[in-house]
């Protein structure tokens, strides 16, 4: 809980301009650990249960060529597949070499290592622990027996464990890329998702807030970028969800850069460009600040992509196509002087990772459905002078679109 004094400090707060947020919620996993004699095959509560069964059946729903069995194969860090967690709803831990197996009736279970037995007991899906490599292939084999077609989310697994699968999987057995499926199921999130990600939103958008009495002529871009992850961290953030990025002055007109040496001056452009990860769930936020007074030009750069931001936000709703979420914001930059300098797509979806599947941009033809969450982002890069990002996560809902991430987005003069 933040304390009175922490909020009355904060100079936004001060002027009214920032809401004050509500009460910490703790959205964890709130299932009481099996008791100890459930060793080999744990069993959480079954709210959680039927959770995961929904989310393994929204993935077989999706499936073009059906499966007997979808497998989820980590390898080491970082190629592990959020999927796994999607699958089986572990709050923490690393799980290299663990695989998930998913079967048609939306029942689960996953393999796990010494290393993670405590985590795993917090999922609401059955794990195995094995005990060393052959123990682990066997179960593998296990998890596959008497499959004829296995599903492989092709994008996130290596060759590596790919190879081992089909060494592993029954003679004949068919290998079918289910990623298509994975990835439509993980658009659209549940209600244990959005509080997540509504935590990781206001964790980011409060760290902001209060980071702002630090950014003064003289200060290096990669301090910032640390006081950010600082102060995410200790808002319960297990850290960011990206590379920081901290742009000023002419680094602002680089959409991708991190954060460098530079040492704000007076008159600058500072983008800043973050996000914290909550018990997996990304935000992921941009705010453009001046250092001292913007000058006629920046305004009008702000100006520009704030209005651009607010077209696209408008039309963030139920059945709209993303090329013409991303036309909105477009064409406002495309009408402004600054025709052009709007170099990259406007949105993409946030989940488990930052870039979570679909995509809002100009060939985007995905339909924006209830309870996706996608970031909506224009911007506008002058080369050697700055530019301007904002950025916001939007979840989409039955009516009106709502932001998730809460902080400022006036243009602050600091
Ligand atoms: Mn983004």
């Amino acid at each position: 809980m933040r304390s009175a004094a922490m909020a009355f400090s904060c100079p936004l707060r001060r002027r009214g301009i920032v809401a004050a947020t509500g009460p910490e919620i703790d959205n964890g996993y709130p299932c009481a650990p099996p008791p100890r004699n459930q060793r080999r095959m744990l069993k959480p509560p079954r709210l959680y249960w039927n959770l995961m069964r929904t989310r393994v059946r929204a993935i077989y729903a999706g499936l073009t060529e059906p499966v007997d069995v979808i497998a989820l194969s980590n390898s080491t860090d970082p190629h592990i597949d959020m999927s796994f967690f999607y699958a089986t709803g572990v709050p923490t831990g690393l799980f290299e070499g663990c695989a998930a197996f998913l079967y048609p009736s939306g029942r689960a279970h996953f393999l796990t290592s010494a290393l993670e037995e405590e985590s795993a007991r917090k999922s609401p899906v059955p794990a195995k622990v094995f005990r060393n490599r052959d123990h682990r292939q066997k179960l593998i084999a296990a998890g596959l027996a008497a499959a004829k077609k296995v599903g492989i989310n092709a994008g996130e697994i290596t060759h590596r464990a790919f190879s081992e699968l089909k060494k592993l999987a029954p003679r004949g057995a068919k290998f079918i890329d289910v990623s298509a499926a994975i990835v439509q199921a993980r658009l659209v999130k549940d209600a244990q998702e959005i509080a997540l990600l509504r935590r990781s939103c206001q964790i980011a958008s409060e760290a902001f807030e209060e980071i702002l009495p630090h950014l003064r002529p003289g200060v290096r871009e990669y301090e910032v970028a640390a006081d950010l992850v600082h102060t995410m961290q200790r808002k319960g953030a297990t850290g960011a969800s990206f590379s920081t990025i901290v742009g000023s002055g002419p680094n602002s007109a680089e959409p991708h850069y991190t954060a460098g040496e530079r040492r704000l001056r007076r008159g600058d452009f500072v983008v800043l460009d973050f996000g914290a990860l909550y018990r997996r769930y990304c935000s992921d936020i941009t705010r453009t600040v001046v250092i001292g007074r913007a000058s006629r030009k920046q305004k009008e750069i702000y100006e520009t992509v704030a209005r651009a931001q607010a077209a696209a936000q408008e039309r963030m709703r139920e059945g709209v196509v993303g090329k013409d979420v991303d036309a909105a914001a477009r064409d406002v930059i495309d009408a402004s002087p600054y025709k052009g300098r709007f170099i990259h797509g406007l949105g993409h979806s946030i989940g488990l990772a930052v870039h979570d599947g679909g995509g809002l941009n100009t060939v985007s033809t995905l339909t924006l459905k209830r309870n996706m969450v996608f970031s909506n982002e224009p911007g506008i890069y002058v080369p050697r002078f700055g530019g301007v990002r904002i950025e916001d996560d939007v979840l989409i809902t039955a009516t009106k679109p709502r932001f998730l991430t809460t902080a400022t987005r006036e243009l602050l003069e600091l």
